[in-house]
């Protein structure tokens, strides 16, 4: 491959299981709106900022609120949200992550992290792998959220790298689909079919083997 590629990894979903707390949170935020929120619609909400999240839902619940009401189901769902990861710690990373990333790093690739979460810093300094992380880009640096690539972008210029040399792992299509727009190589992490449109499909990290990016 030449040179050394750089990784750019998702947070939710990938690092953690925090995908699960984000649907608890928006499934009692559709109840109160009389809105039952499935487990195929909720595929749709991944790698999406928290308010595109909202505008979706009212659009599949055919509702329109005012943006007083818009902006207090924000803060009503993050409330929810961060109670639900409050215990949060280096416990909760998905098994594999570590050992992948620790090895990455010692093979010199770059290493940064591209998530939609407004919350990702607070999550990373949970788990302890802040310091792993060359360059970090959130929810609070981009206008634009996944399937856009503004994060994707600024994440390679952070590191100095070229779009083709980085590496995105993703459990989300939008997340894959913004890769997918810059040419970077994109691997999907799980088991959804949505994610058939990435380069490459594994179920979790204890499956890749770094040679392939060598
Ligand atoms: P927050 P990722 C995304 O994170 C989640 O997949 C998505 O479910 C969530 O709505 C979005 O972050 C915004 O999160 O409400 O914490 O700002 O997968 O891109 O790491
Ligand atoms: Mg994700």
């Amino acid at each position: 491959m030449g040179t050394i590629p750089t990784f750019i990894f998702d947070l939710d979903g990938v690092i953690t299981n925090t995908e699960d707390y984000h649907f608890e949170a928006w499934k009692a935020i559709c109840l109160s709106l009389n809105y039952n929120l499935s487990i195929e619609k909720n595929e749709e909400l991944k790698g999406v900022s928290r308010s595109e999240c909202l505008n979706k839902i009212l659009k599949w619940a055919n509702l329109n609120i005012s943006s007083e009401e818009f902006n207090k189901l924000l803060n009503k769902k993050n409330d929810l949200y961060l109670k639900k990861i409050s215990n949060l710690n280096s416990s909760n990373i998905i098994n594999g992550v570590y050992d992948f990333i620790d090895k990455a790093k010692k093979q010199k690739h770059l290493i940064a992290l591209y998530s939609s979460s407004k919350n990702a810093k607070f999550i990373l300094n949970k788990l302890n792998l802040h310091p792993y992380f060359d360059a970090v880009v959130d929810g609070n640096s981009v206008k634009a959220s996944k399937p856009d690539p503004e994060g994707f972008i600024l994440a390679s210029k952070l590191t100095n790298s070229n779009p083709e040399n980085c590496v995105v792992f993703e459990d989300s299509e939008a997340g894959i689909l913004a890769g997918n727009k810059i040419n970077m190589t994109t691997i999907g992490i799980g088991v959804s079919s949505k994610l058939n449109i990435a380069n490459k499909v594994y179920e979790k990290f204890d499956e890749i083997n770094l040679k392939e990016f060598q």
